[in-house]
């Protein structure tokens, strides 16, 4: 590294210690963690880690939406150079996904302390509420707000799938914060974030240099037909919201099969009532989760969903009604953020591949108001949202000094402003 501070390496079992800390809190077999965003388990967490943070001597901010930034001075004040992820994971969550970029974030501000580095802007680390959106859709739901991109009282509004409010359950732990939403945009975002794929594993690299995130699509369908005897009901006097719902979740696997290429498509919540052997379904409710990383591709998946759908209800006269989610379009991060994150990581010696991200992160959001970019580091066998989601710890802190030296770098050097070009593709 050819500037002062090349030299300069985290503590690798620090880190390590810590995501291990906070992965025995709502911790689940297989090692992995259950902390769905504004349960006890996500406040406990909140509460370790912003305990780091103020026993780092940072300023540590808590907005409308509970969203957390660290603060550590610069030579100079104004927007600061940024880092962070989430905190909050899925039910059946592993304990890097969102961790490692926050904790590996405290890590880097941690070692230019230790070090005494002053950096010439301030330098944070953030966590953002509701990132995995699984309780409360949709998915980055807090760094949405931070950008503007959702106003505050209707995230506040937000009703999760068990019935319960945002706007109360940031009460109940404690984490609605005075600081306003929007947030300061910050000179510069990179999120380091394990790659949840296998992409870097297959080529044998060890840091992914990443250009955008795909787009996504959630919707939620509530089918209604007609509970009914399962013995008695001939076929053809059928109104069979279950069998709705399967041809549905086939479908969807179908248009991804048939399209090819980057596009997925995934049944991930199904519900039948009343969920008994020997009744037709009377009512469903199922959730979509369509992505691309093409933009016109999505939305021509998206249009041949909601055909098969209109077919269904009018050939079962069933009423299906598709409330929208979540929908993000692909973003490409900034150009020379990318380049900086790809020559960083090979001038500390490592394998990098440039590749888009098929998970959405909270980079996405940031991108929106500053230049953002994202680092993977290889998940094994690609598996995550699954306790057995695992990254060696040598890549974990390979991905982690990369970020140090990231910051350092966008704390230095000019970069381009703005957003990506327009129509640049990821
Ligand atoms: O859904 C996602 O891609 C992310 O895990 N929130
Ligand atoms: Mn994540
Ligand atoms: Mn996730």
């Amino acid at each position: 590294m050819n500037h002062p501070h090349g030299h300069l390496r985290i503590d690798g079992d620090r880190l390590m210690r810590r995501l291990a800390e906070l992965a025995t809190i709502g911790p689940i077999d297989g090692g992995g963690s259950s902390r769905l965003a504004l349960t006890d388990e996500d406040r406990e967490g909140r509460d370790l880690v912003t305990t780091w943070m103020r026993d780092l001597g940072l300023d540590v901010r808590i907005d409308g939406i509970g969203n957390v930034v660290a603060t550590r001075p610069g030579r100079i004040d104004g927007p600061a150079v940024m880092t962070g992820s989430h905190i909050d994971t899925v039910r059946s969550g592993g304990r890097y996904d969102g961790n490692l970029g926050v904790l590996a974030g405290l890590e880097v501000i941690e070692t230019l302390i230790d070090a005494g580095v002053e950096t010439e802007h301030p330098t944070a680390v953030a966590f953002f509420t509701d990132e995995e959106g699984a309780r409360y859709p949709p998915d980055m739901l807090g760094s949405l707000v931070y950008v503007g991109g959702l106003g505050l009282e209707e995230a506040l509004d937000t009703e999760g799938i068990d019935g319960s409010v945002v706007g109360d359950e940031l009460d109940r732990i404690g984490y609605r914060g005075p600081h306003p939403c929007p947030g300061p945009a910050p000179r510069a975002f990179v999120e380091l974030h394990i790659e949840q794929g296998s992409v870097l594993e297959a080529g044998g690299h060890t840091i992914g240099a990443v250009t955008g995130v795909q787009g996504i699509s959630w919707t939620e369908f509530t089918i209604t037909g007609q509970a009914n005897h399962a013995g008695t009901t001939p076929m053809d006097l059928r109104h069979d919201a279950g069998w709705a719902a399967a041809a549905i979740a086939v479908h969807v696997r179908d248009i991804a099969t048939r399209m090819g290429g980057r596009q997925v498509a995934t049944v991930g919540r199904l519900d039948l009532q009343p969920n008994l052997v020997n009744v037709v379904a009377g009512t469903a409710a199922l959730t979509v989760d369509l992505r691309n990383t093409d933009e016109a591709l999505l939305t021509e998946a998206e249009a041949d969903l909601a055909a098969f759908v209109d077919g269904i209800a009018e050939a079962e006269g069933i009423q299906i009604e598709a409330r929208g989610l979540a929908r993000f379009e692909p973003v490409a991060f900034n150009g020379s953020v990318v380049d900086t994150v790809a020559g960083t990581a090979e001038s500390l010696g490592h394998a990098v591949s440039r590749m888009p991200s098929g998970a959405g992160h909270d980079a996405q959001m940031m991108a929106r108001v500053c230049p953002t970019g994202m680092v993977f580091v290889p998940s094994r066998d690609g598996i995550s949202h699954n306790p057995a989601e695992y990254t060696d710890p040598a890549d974990l802190v390979a991905g982690a000094n990369v970020l140090l030296h990231i910051l350092l770098a966008l704390d230095n050097d000019a970069f381009e402003e703005g957003a990506p070009e327009e129509g640049e593709t990821i």
